[in-house]
Parts: structure tokens; sequence; C-alpha cells
């Protein structure tokens, strides 16, 4: 059995695995080149803790993990994940915000996209066929849980290719999505 810190967003037990992004793991994914390349290449993005109860890839299995983004920016845009479509385009998720605020973006396959507000409590259902990314907008790290099908799979390549539909930049009082998107 696993123990889960909820509110800290950690799991501990065995078997639990872990990755970090930092600053040089992300080059492609901020918009400000300049601004990325001023920063400390180790700065920490944000760090992701899961467990694979079943393989990768079996069928009618499900994963379960805990994301914390550190707050920041690199230029006017705010530390988010790097996003991904399912490689298993059908394949759905759930994210649930622990702690802190954020925006979850959300793409279909035509590029149209939509964005939910993420706060401490919030639950979002991702469906298939929409690629989802994170976004920390505010001044704590935001931490959210999320449960994936284990056959879901990451296509990280279609968004490094053709990008998100929007980005979220730091107004004069408050975040704005670029191009503009009612929140
Ligand atoms: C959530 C899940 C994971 C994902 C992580 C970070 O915890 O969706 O599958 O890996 O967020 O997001 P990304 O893979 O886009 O960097
Ligand atoms: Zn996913």
């Amino acid at each position: 059995m696993l123990e889960l810190d909820w509110l800290g967003g950690k799991i501990a037990g065995e078997g639990v695995l872990r990755l970090s992004r930092k600053i040089r793991d992300l080059e492609d994914v901020f918009e400000d080149h300049a601004a990325w390349a001023s920063m400390g290449p180790d700065t920490l993005v944000y760090s992701v803790e899961w467990t694979q109860p079943t393989a990768q890839d079996t069928e009618g299995g499900l994963f379960w993990g805990v994301t914390v983004i550190e707050p920041g920016r690199v230029g006017e845009e705010f530390f988010m994940t790097r996003g991904h479509f399912h490689a298993k385009r059908d394949r759905g998720e759930y994210y649930t915000t622990a702690q802190g605020t954020g925006i979850l973006l959300l793409m279909d396959e035509s590029r149209s996209g939509r964005s939910e507000q993420m706060t401490s409590g919030s639950l979002h259902y991702i469906p298939g066929h929409t690629a989802h990314r994170v976004v920390n907008t505010g001044q704590d790290p935001l931490i959210f849980w999320a449960c994936w099908p284990s056959d879901a799979g990451h296509d990280y390549g279609t968004l490094q290719r053709e990008g998100f539909s929007h980005r979220v930049v730091a107004g004069e009082s408050s975040p704005r999505l670029v191009p503009p998107l009612q929140l």
C-alpha cells in the first residue's frame, strides 16, 4: 500500500517513480527564448511522482500520480508542464487540484482550445483526443493529482511540432490568455 501526502504532493512507498523537469529540459516549451536562456539551467520547474501498478500498455489498468509546479515565469509566461496528447488518442484522464492556483489548457485535434481554472478541490475531466497542459499562475506551488489509463502513453511530439493553441502570460492585474479566451 502507498501513502499519499495529499496537500504536500508526495507519494510514499515502494516502487514510486519520480521525475523532475528543469529549465534546461524545457527549451522548446516557452516562447521567450532569450528569457529562457538567461535562467539557471538547473532551476526546477515541476516534478512528478507516480505509481504504475500494472505494466505500461496494460489495457484496463490505471496509473496514479501527482505533479508539483513551482511558481515562476520565463519572461511573461508562467511555469507550466510540457503538455501532451495521449499516444492512444481516445484515452481520457482526471486531474484534481490539491493546492495552488492555475489554468488547465485543453486543445482538441483541430486545435480548438479552452481552459479551466484550477483551485483547491477543482476536478477536471480531460476527454480523449484532447491535449492537456497545466500552468501555475499563482505565487505558491501548484499541486494536482492525476489518474490516467495504463495504455494512454504520452505523445509529446505533436505539441513540439505544432505548439499549443494558447499561452498563459502575466497580465497587468491577472493572468491573460494569448490569443484571448474566455476563462
Ligand atoms: C500528470 C499526468 C502525467 C504527466 C504529468 C506531467 O501528472 O498527466 O501523465 O506526465 O502530469 O505532465 P507532462 O507529461 O505533460 O509533462
Ligand atoms: Zn495525460
